[in-house]
């Protein structure tokens, strides 16, 4: 870990787990927690009304390896305060604040993790020194621009105190984002930009705090994989992954993650044999392969009550992807606000 403002490597994705890199950068050489430093913490979050504008960067075109590829794993900034985040969305920008268009630099993803909670699907993560526990992922995004809104009277806490025992955590997150420059070095730096909707505790009665769950088709690894191909067309490949519900209670949102090619995403309740959510991929035209599968959108289910799930109730995610070529380092992740039942 350098003394740096950031950690940025320059490693290929498709080797860089996202816990592997969060315990490679996050520890320190030695094992000695008295000499354990503060690492640095990237980026700053500006209050507005409602809520935050966080921006993280600045992510530079000197810093890409030879295939135009930036891979950012560290610390970052949350807000600064204590209280409940009911709407998350980002986007990139150039150093002056400018819209930075989707075909210069590509966000492959970015994914943001509460270092204060445990995540709930995965927890091979064991850094005692740092944490026992891999920190919650709590919101990621990509190229589709996931918007997480929470219906009113639901948020997810963030508590910005520091955690004993742990000094140099707090209040912190952890992001780990991939960039792509797609044509040559403009711009020359960007920084993503993290909108949160949030109420402050002291103005918080009655909020209701949601739990994230994480369901990736390659959990607890680097969520990648490849679509091996090509088959003829009209064929899909899909790509499943189980997980049995340690709590109960309902999902008010639910939100997909895929990367070009995908088509769907869908949970399913095993247990009940019901369909939870299908998140579907919304490209530029009707047939995908004409706008080149571009990927712009994939839908979100936002609302109160929510859909119920039981603990113990074995849900499995699918992800299904277009089999008509082969499609490298791809991704199938739904995240989830559950709100436990008491
Ligand atoms: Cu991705």
């Amino acid at each position: 870990m350098g003394a740096g403002t950031s950690i940025v490597t320059n490693m290929r994705i498709s080797r860089a787990s996202l816990v592997l890199v969060f315990l490679l950068t996050a520890l320190p050489a030695t094992t000695s927690s008295a000499q354990i430093q503060a690492p640095p913490i990237n980026g700053e979050c500006i209050e507005i009304a409602k809520g935050y504008k966080c921006f993280y960067g600045p992510f530079k075109y000197s810093d890409v390896d030879q295939d135009g590829d930036l891979i950012f794993s560290g610390f970052v900034r949350p807000p600064d305060a204590s209280g409940y985040i009911t709407s998350m969305r980002a986007a990139l920008e150039d150093a002056d604040g400018g819209f930075v268009p989707r075909h210069a630099v590509h966000l492959h993803h970015a994914v943001w993790l509460n270092t204060r909670k445990p995540d709930m699907t995965c927890d091979n993560f064991i850094a005692p020194d740092l944490l026992p526990y891999l920190p919650d992922r709590f919101f990621a995004t990509g190229k589709e621009r996931t918007k997480i809104e929470l219906p009113d009277g639901y948020g997810y806490h963030w508590d910005n105190k520091k955690i004993d025992g742990y000094p140099f955590l707090a209040p912190t997150w952890y992001m780990n984002t991939h960039l792509h420059w797609m044509h040559g070095d403009e711009p020359e730096e960007v920084y993503i930009r993290l909108n949160l909707g949030f109420t402050h505790d002291d103005e918080a009665d009655g909020v209701t705090d949601v739990r994230p769950v994480w369901f990736d088709v390659d959990n607890c690894s680097d969520s990648e994989f490849d679509v091996p191909g090509p088959k003829d067309p009209g064929n899909n490949y899909k790509r499943t992954w189980d997980w049995t519900m340690p709590e109960g209670g309902r999902f008010v949102t639910l939100g997909g993650h895929l990367h070009d090619g995908g088509r769907r995403l869908k949970l399913f309740n095993r247990t009940t044999k019901e369909m939870v959510y299908v998140s579907r991929a919304k490209y530029g035209s009707k047939n995908p392969a004409d706008s080149g599968w571009d990927l712009r959108k994939m839908s979100a289910y936002s609302a109160d009550p929510g859909i119920d799930v039981a603990a113990g109730d074995v849900l499995r995610l699918t992800a299904v992807y277009d089999h008509s070529r082969a499609w490298k380092g791809v991704m199938g992740i739904m995240i989830g606000a559950l709100v436990v039942e008491e």
